[in-house]
């Protein structure tokens, strides 16, 4: 019994401690939590010049914008998510991912006629909310990879290097008349964390 009882309060003692803000600077911390990233597995878009009807990935469906960069070079490729016709105004792709986390940076793969985003989006519940949106020079580079990371300062002058909800789809627009010919993107990489975490005079708070 009193072994139970030992073991109970070592339990209690450490989930105490685990929800304790770990010291900046000390022995064992800073303790960030870990930045993971993740690769799509599902895709829509508002249209695609390859096959709709299948979820391959070599077809320039939504599809082929899944799974880990393929291309990796500035060619017209079906591993690339290709929309239905150029030069077409604004069109849209919007990724779902395996894990939900507070999102801390967006890399978009440009792979042929790079230049085009306009607007990145997180899903928030039912509504999106804008990540980046803008215009930005790609110095002629191709492929191109576009990157946005989040942050934020609130009004206690604490910045926030991640969104404060969690997520698992990003949407991304581009204007196919930004840029002539046919725009792919070969995928999109999200990045984040799986708990919250945030700096206060010098103390790293976690959660
Ligand atoms: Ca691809």
């Amino acid at each position: 019994m009193k072994k139970i009882l030992l073991f109970i309060s070592l339990i209690i003692i450490i989930s105490a401690c685990s929800s304790l803000p770990f010291l900046n600077g000390g022995e064992k911390g800073p303790f960030i939590p870990n930045e993971s990233n993740q690769f799509p597995f599902e895709a829509l878009a508002s249209s695609a010049y390859g096959g709709t009807l299948g979820q391959n990935t070599d077809d320039q469906s939504p599809y082929a914008a899944t799974g880990a960069p393929d291309v990796n070079s500035c060619i017209e490729s079906k591993k690339a998510w290709t929309p239905r016709e150029q030069n077409h105004g604004e069109q849209w792709i919007e990724l779902t991912y395996w894990d939900k986390v507070y999102v801390s940076k967006i890399k978009v793969y440009e792979t042929f006629n790079p230049g085009t985003i306009t607007k990145i989006e997180l899903k928030n519940g039912s509504d999106y909310f804008t990540m980046w949106k803008g215009s930005y020079d790609i110095k002629r580079a191709c492929p191109y990879t576009f990157e946005t990371s989040y942050e934020y300062m609130d009004n206690l002058n604490i910045t926030w290097s991640h969104t404060p909800f969690m997520t698992d789809t990003v949407r991304v627009t581009i204007d196919t008349d930004l840029v002539k010919g046919w725009n792919e993107i070969d995928s999109v990489e999200l990045f984040g964390y799986e708990e919250k975490w945030h700096f206060f005079n010098e103390t790293l708070y976690i959660g």
